[in-house]
């Protein structure tokens, strides 16, 4: 209950964060894109891990807002580092259920890509399957309106969750993104080398983006670079970083 009163501050008194994590090119190595992901920088609990305050946004509503306050500092983010001469990165934002069923969702991303003056497909937009195929009529509407301003699409931790193979014929997305529990017993474990071999191959043959989550390790990376998988993500390369830490890494690359 303290937690939530805190929460409902959060936002005015500017006490969230966004650390990036790298999304590598395979077989190039270049940083290509990053994911955005939000710290909650608590005054006396210092940097508090999503997963203890997203599902708590989320039940008060306060997603909304703190989505869009997401969304907005992560398109400042990528003009910033447009503005100090690095190529375009892609950037990977978590969209909650309530915020992709939000009526304002369009509208508020169109007027933050007008006010920083960015490409809509820099922006990709990563959703879950539970939140897909949840009302699946609604889905392919919404996914068809960010497909139309030029967004890109993710479904994050592909095959982890209650769908069906046959939504991605009828559901516009551009991207797979393989979830670091397919990653992390690669390559030994059989099942898993072929799971995640089926969705890079799916992803290919449908001519979508693969994306491989939790690679902590030059076998895995391997593997998977392997089948071709065209982008990773995981320790290997680098943890999420805050903004001074991740332009640091630019400069380095550069
Ligand atoms: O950053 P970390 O590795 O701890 O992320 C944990 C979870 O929190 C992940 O499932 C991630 O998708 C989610 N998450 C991180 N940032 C955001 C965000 O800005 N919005 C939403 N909805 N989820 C996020
Ligand atoms: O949005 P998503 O649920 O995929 O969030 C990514 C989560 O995975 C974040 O919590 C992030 O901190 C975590 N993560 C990122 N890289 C690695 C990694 O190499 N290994 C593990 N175990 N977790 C990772
Ligand atoms: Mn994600
Ligand atoms: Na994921």
């Amino acid at each position: 209950l303290m937690l939530e009163t805190s929460l409902r501050h959060a936002l005015e008194r500017d006490e969230f964060v966004l650390y990036y994590q790298p999304q590598i090119d395979m077989p190039s190595g270049d940083i290509v894109g990053v994911e955005a992901l939000i710290r909650w920088n608590h005054p006396e609990l210092g940097l508090v891990p999503p997963n203890d305050f997203i599902p708590l946004l989320e039940v008060t509503g306060l997603i909304v807002p703190v989505g869009e306050w997401v969304i907005r500092t992560a398109c400042r983010q990528v003009r910033t580092w447009l503005d100090e001469g690095h190529p375009p990165l892609t950037m990977a934002v978590n969209l909650s259920a309530r915020q992709f069923r939000e009526q304002n969702l369009k509208s508020n991303i169109a007027a933050i890509l007008a006010e920083t003056n960015i490409p809509a497909n820099l922006l990709e937009l990563e959703i879950t399957e539970s939140i897909v195929m949840e009302n699946v009529q609604e889905t392919v509407e919404i996914l068809r309106q960010f497909k139309d301003m030029g967004l890109k699409v993710a479904i994050d931790d592909f095959g982890t969750g209650a769908s069906s193979l046959s939504y991605l014929k009828s559901f516009p997305v551009d991207t797979l993104k393989i979830s670091h529990d397919f990653v992390l017993n690669l390559p030994a474990d059989n099942d898993d080398a072929a799971i995640a071999k089926a969705v890079i191959t799916l992803a290919r043959n449908m001519s979508l983006g693969s994306v491989a989550e939790g690679v902590e390790t030059s076998e895995q990376m391997d593997f998977l670079r392997l089948q071709q998988c065209e982008r990773m993500q995981g320790y290997l390369f680098s943890k999420a970083l805050p903004p001074e830490q991740m332009a640091a890494l630019l400069e380095e690359r550069r």
